[in-house]
């Protein structure tokens, strides 16, 4: 057993925020400083090492750099690290491991992400249950100018909405028709974010951002876990989904800089372009499936 526990857990009342509107913003999840090197790494090599696969809607889209093994590079370490592994299990309220991690890096004019649900794509990973959870970063200042997460709130209690591809586009989201009528009758929350703010959000609950406005980056870590009882019941090219038991690191990981490199020792899921679909493996999950990029 992991005898590694969280200085900070989630408090109830976060917990049932949670159940009841899809997400829960944590203010102040990370301190700015332990973050920070992640930040600048971002902006020294804004391709992070040339890891980023792209997300095309016809033009606009958005880039990602997505990774599931966890050494012990900054990246390896943050999605290890007890106060996110205790704040997904204590959401799930079981036993959880990695699914995937991913930084989504929007420069300036970049980065619209069309509105879809996780479980869109992970129920055609073959997970019967809607268990899995993300837990969203913000690495530097997500605002509603360059392009925060938004969320449609309370709408993981809809089920999951249908997957559609886009045309002209090598992605998919939710079913616009249905859509249309969600994004008008629910609440949509801008989730505005200081530098080590989090939000945690379901895998049913829908989200998207918009384009990045100013003239700098911005930068947010999505790291995302399945619960061990909801591991895909088909594995068939995706070995890197199936349930590897985490190793939680400490709190302090990163103040004390337990860590080796940011991301130049990490190893990513391989790069796709918009136009080179290669066999038709998503880009964000490694699945033989026609489209690249679902989430
Ligand atoms: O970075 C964002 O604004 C959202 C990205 C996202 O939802 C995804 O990559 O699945
Ligand atoms: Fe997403």
């Amino acid at each position: 057993m992991n005898k590694i526990k969280t200085e900070f857990p989630l408090t109830q009342a976060q917990i049932a925020h949670y159940h009841e509107h899809g997400y829960v913003i944590v203010r102040n999840f990370f301190a700015p400083e332990e973050i920070e090197p992640l930040r600048q790494a971002c902006d020294r090599d804004r391709s992070l090492n040339n890891t980023q696969s792209e997300v095309d809607y016809g033009g606009i889209g958005f880039k990602l750099s997505v990774w599931s093994e966890l050494g012990d590079s900054m990246l390896g370490v943050i999605p290890r690290m007890a106060r996110v592994v205790d704040a997904a299990e204590a959401l799930e309220g079981e036993e959880c491991y990695h699914w995937h991690s991913k930084i989504v890096l929007k420069k300036p004019t970049e980065g619209s992400v069309a509105w879809h649900q996780g479980f869109g794509t992970w129920y055609e990973d073959y997970c019967l249950y809607p268990k899995l959870v993300s837990c969203c970063i913000a690495i530097n200042e997500n605002t509603r100018k360059n392009g925060c997460l938004q969320i449609a709130k309370g709408s993981h209690h809809l089920g999951r909405i249908e997957n559609v591809m886009l045309p002209n586009s090598n992605s998919s989201c939710a079913d616009p028709e249905r859509l249309k009528i969600v994004l008008d009758r629910l609440e949509i929350v801008y989730c505005e974010l200081q530098q080590g703010d989090a939000v945690f959000f379901h895998a049913n609950t829908l989200h998207g951002s918009d384009l990045n406005e100013t003239n700098d980056i911005r930068v947010a870590l999505f790291c995302t876990y399945n619960v061990v009882s909801n591991e895909p019941y088909n594995l068939d090219n995706q070995q890197h989904h199936r349930y590897i038991p985490l190793e939680k690191v400490p709190d302090s990981a990163l103040r004390e800089k337990q860590y080796n490199g940011i991301f130049e020792t990490q190893k990513f899921f391989e790069v796709e372009t918009a136009d080179d679909p290669k066999t038709g493996v998503s880009i964000r999950h490694g699945r033989t499936k026609k489209s690249i990029a679902n989430v």
